[in-house]
């Protein structure tokens, strides 16, 4: 017993110091747990210090990213005013060019119809023109065959133009006489002219020169002709020239109006009687003189041998 109670003061001793223990024990683990809490934290902040910074740096590129992106928004907004003005221009003209396009269609179908009837007008101007060209051809070929015979026949014609001429020549040279025996003859470039020595009225006169073919009281061409005749003598003779006494203008023989006179001055007068011409005048034996047709006078005959030989091989064809 009396160890027991030993025991239990013993224990009654150790009691608190084992609480006290205990509180140390347990302060200690509170202390080890606030160290390391603390630790933690600690740690825990740098992180949180770390992460603010590099949240700070992001939030800093973020805003010059949100700047750049207004700069850039501004951009856009500009050239989306630009184009919005560049699209209602654009579309402007979009009507415009639908307007020009729909007329232009209109005058494309006019067109295209004109196109129609010019093709059928065409057709029928190229069938046409395919006959002309079988009836052209046939011509052609027809020329050609005339050609060979207008050449032939022209050839042949020289020839015997040639021989007419010689012929003729022949005649005024005197070679060949075609003219009535007796006739006083002599000739001037193509003609062949009679001065004989009797005398007649201007009717017979006429007559008796035209008794020949291709033969007339003289015809005075020009100047030269009727220089011709005054030289051949002085007589007063009978020419080709008279007028009707209804008024008209002189007249050659062979119907030409006279163009180029050689009156005698004062000549022609009496124009009421006096109707028919002489050449020698007179006071001016070499111009000419208007008388009375029933005169007598002698005459100049003018022949043309071309002429006869001609109208000659023409009777004989
Ligand atoms: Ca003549
Ligand atoms: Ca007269």
């Amino acid at each position: 017993m009396k160890n027991s109670r030993k025991d239990n003061g013993k224990l009654a001793q150790a009691v608190p110091v084992i609480i006290l223990i205990c509180l140390l024990l347990i302060i200690l683990a509170v202390a080890i747990s606030f160290i390391i809490i603390y630790v933690c934290m600690e740690n825990k902040l740098k992180d949180i210090e770390i992460e603010n910074r590099s949240l700070k740096i992001r939030f800093q590129n973020l805003m010059t990213n949100h700047s750049e992106l207004m700069t850039y928004n501004n951009e856009l907004n500009t050239s989306h005013s630009k184009l919005m003005t560049d699209f209602n221009k654009l579309n402007t003209n979009q009507t415009k060019l639908m307007t020009n396009y729909n007329e232009l269609n209109t005058n494309y179908n006019e067109l295209m119809t004109s196109h129609s009837k010019l093709m059928t007008t065409y057709n029928k101007l190229n069938t046409k023109y395919s006959k002309l060209m079988t009836n052209y051809n046939e011509l052609n070929t027809n020329y050609s065959k005339f050609m060979i015979n207008y050449n032939e026949v022209s050839t042949n014609y020289t020839a015997l133009d040639d021989k007419v001429k010689k012929f003729a020549k022949d005649v005024r040279d005197g070679i060949i006489s075609l003219h009535p025996s007796g006739w006083n003859c002599t000739s001037f470039r193509k003609s062949v002219y009679h001065f004989p020595t009797d005398s007649s009225n201007w009717a017979d006169a006429n007559i008796t020169c035209a008794s020949m073919s291709c033969c007339s009281l003289v015809i005075v061409d020009d100047s030269a002709e009727q220089e011709f005749i005054k030289n051949y003598d002085k007589e007063k003779r009978w020419i080709g020239l008279q007028k009707d006494g209804a008024g008209n203008d002189f007249q050659w023989v062979d119907g030409t109006s006279l163009a180029t006179a050689f009156w005698a001055s004062d000549e022609p007068n009496n124009e009421n009687t006096e109707f028919c011409v002489t050449k020698g005048a007179e006071f001016d034996q070499d111009k000419w003189n208007n008388d009375m047709c029933n005169a007598f006078h002698r005459r100049i005959c003018e022949f043309k041998p071309e002429c006869y030989v001609r109208k000659k091989l023409e009777t004989d064809d």
